[in-house]
């Protein structure tokens, strides 16, 4: 019998792997101008990445019994959203980074210009496909979805969260202060990875939708936590970026506020907290239960 553990690596990497097909397929192809974007954006986008937005948006897929096909499109707009924000944070006016999922970063394999517009029309892509494809059964729901993307996407969600990161470097904050920017720079998209693979299939109830959101937000937060923590107990190697980068900037985290342990703690605490409010889907949220558990417990 498989054990449950691989059984989760099986059904991710399947994921991953129809993610890469998906994403190749509805990215502009390289043979068609302007080349030199498309490159960019494919190199960015394609062959790298945990995928843990898609892995959520099936995870919730599996909660209303959603279609491959819709899962495959939101979790294609939610990546494409991801990867632009990584391009456009990894360049010398952010971040100013090298190295990005074991490459060199976009602004480096291409140049700056490029970089910037791989990242503009990957955000702009991410719509057009959500839009563009039927995800959900009702007209207003698909308006729905824009909406959830959009908002997390922009000042109130992780934009916003950047310009509160890149104010804070240097700064002593608060921890409510702390978590407040990263619930908008991680968690937003992470929350709304989950709120979408819900809206793919049969729609949850209010009760259900209150329970499900609860969970996306837990989990968001808990992602940036296990984050601050890689980024001190992980090498380069492993994380296929630079790390200790926090440090090095001076950037306030859970680790420089709390201390390891206790940011270990703090990540137990909210993944129990997620587990908790998933309690009334049963079997149903097998797949958002190992997903949570891949979050917290992962080593890159
Ligand atoms: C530039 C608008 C704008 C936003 C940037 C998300 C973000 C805001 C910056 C990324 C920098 C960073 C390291 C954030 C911490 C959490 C995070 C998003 C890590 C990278 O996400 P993973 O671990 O990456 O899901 P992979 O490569 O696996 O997809």
């Amino acid at each position: 019998m498989m054990s449950a553990n691989n059984d989760f690596q099986t059904w991710s990497f399947a994921i991953q792997q129809q993610m890469e097909l998906t994403l190749g397929a509805v990215l502009p192809s390289p043979a068609v101008l302007p080349q030199r974007l498309h490159e960019a954006m494919r190199y960015a986008v394609l062959g790298g990445g945990k995928r843990v937005r898609p892995l959520l948006v099936f995870a919730a897929g599996e909660l209303v019994e959603a279609s491959v096909e819709r899962l495959q499109y939101a979790g294609s707009a939610l990546e494409m959203i991801h990867a632009y924000s990584l391009v456009h944070d990894d360049m010398p006016c952010m971040d100013d980074d090298v190295l990005r999922r074991g490459k060199p970063t976009v602004h480096v394999e291409f140049d700056e210009a490029t970089a910037l517009l791989a990242g503009d029309a990957l955000q702009t892509a991410a719509f057009e496909v959500l839009a563009g494809h039927k995800v959900c059964d009702k007209a207003e729901d698909q308006v729905a979805m824009l909406k959830i993307l959009a908002n997390a996407s922009g000042a109130a969600g992780m934009a916003g969260g950047q310009a509160i990161d890149l104010a804070s470097v240097g700064k002593a904050l608060t921890l409510p202060e702390l978590e407040h920017m990263h619930i908008l720079k991680t968690g937003a998209l992470i929350r709304a990875s989950v709120l979408l693979g819900s809206y793919c299939g049969t729609p949850l109830d209010g009760g259900q939708r209150e329970r499900l959101d609860r969970f996306a937000k837990l989990i968001g937060l808990a992602f940036q936590v296990v984050d601050d923590i890689l980024d001190v107990e992980a090498d380069t190697a492993t994380l296929g970026k630079t790390a200790g980068k926090d440090a090095a900037n001076d950037k306030p985290t859970y680790v420089s506020l709390l201390g390891l342990k206790e940011a270990r703690e703090r990540a137990a605490e909210l993944e129990a907290s997620a587990l908790d409010a998933l309690s009334v889907f049963g079997e149903r949220a097998r797949r958002l239960r190992e997903v949570a558990h891949f979050i917290v417990h992962r080593a890159f």
